[in-house]
């Protein structure tokens, strides 16, 4: 049996994870051709600057079954023309796996989509918990000014499905409309077909 040592690490509201961490991934505008609708708005911002949109701070938990896999993300406040800055999105590898997220600073929205279509949305802020029922996909969305700070955890061995949502999409956009948060349809959305 392998015996890993206990560890913590701590989460610092403008550094992400502090202390123990195994690594820290970010993500700019540059990393994101193809994800927001205005692809033009986009390289825009990357020839202006390429702003960092997200950062992934990462426990030393393994990435094997039995462990719980957790970090901080930090989601930056922005737009690329009226689409708020967002998270790739994902499914889990191992569908059946779920996730849960905690709010820690900021406001925004998690689009939760099953593979044939099924949306939903929830609200994050300060003291949210949102549980991702094994097989839907997500993504987080800083509707607000100020970043997004949130703590995960899932099992070490679900894996990450991006190709997915790379092809399809999710069904519905999140944009500014008159300031406010509003939820369209995603007009390059393509549903999968059910087996
Ligand atoms: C992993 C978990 C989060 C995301 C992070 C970035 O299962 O959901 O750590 O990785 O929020 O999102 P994405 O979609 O780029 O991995
Ligand atoms: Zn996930």
């Amino acid at each position: 049996m392998d015996l890993l040592e206990p560890f913590s690490s701590r989460v610092d509201l403008r550094e992400g994870l502090v202390g123990t961490v195994a690594h820290r991934l970010s993500r700019r505008l540059s990393d994101l051709r193809g994800l927001f609708l205005d692809e033009q708005a986009r390289a825009e911002m990357v020839a202006l600057g390429d702003p960092l949109v997200y950062e992934v701070f990462v426990a030393p938990a393994p990435e094997s079954e039995g462990h719980l896999c957790h970090g901080v993300t930090v989601l930056h406040p922005g737009r690329v023309g009226d689409e708020y800055f967002m998270t790739k999105g994902h499914y889990h590898q191992k569908s059946g796996t779920a996730e849960v997220y905690y709010g820690l600073a900021g406001t925004g929205l998690m689009i939760l989509q099953t593979r044939w279509g099924v949306w939903r949305t929830v609200d994050i802020a300060p003291g949210t918990v949102v549980y991702v029922p094994p097989h839907w996909g997500h993504r987080s969305i800083n509707t607000g000014e100020v970043p997004l700070v949130l703590l995960y955890a899932f099992p070490g061995d679900a894996g990450h499905d991006y190709g997915t949502i790379e092809s399809t999409g999710f069904a519905r956009l999140v944009v500014a409309d008159n300031g406010h948060p509003s939820v369209v349809e995603n007009p390059r959305y393509a549903v999968e077909i059910p087996p």
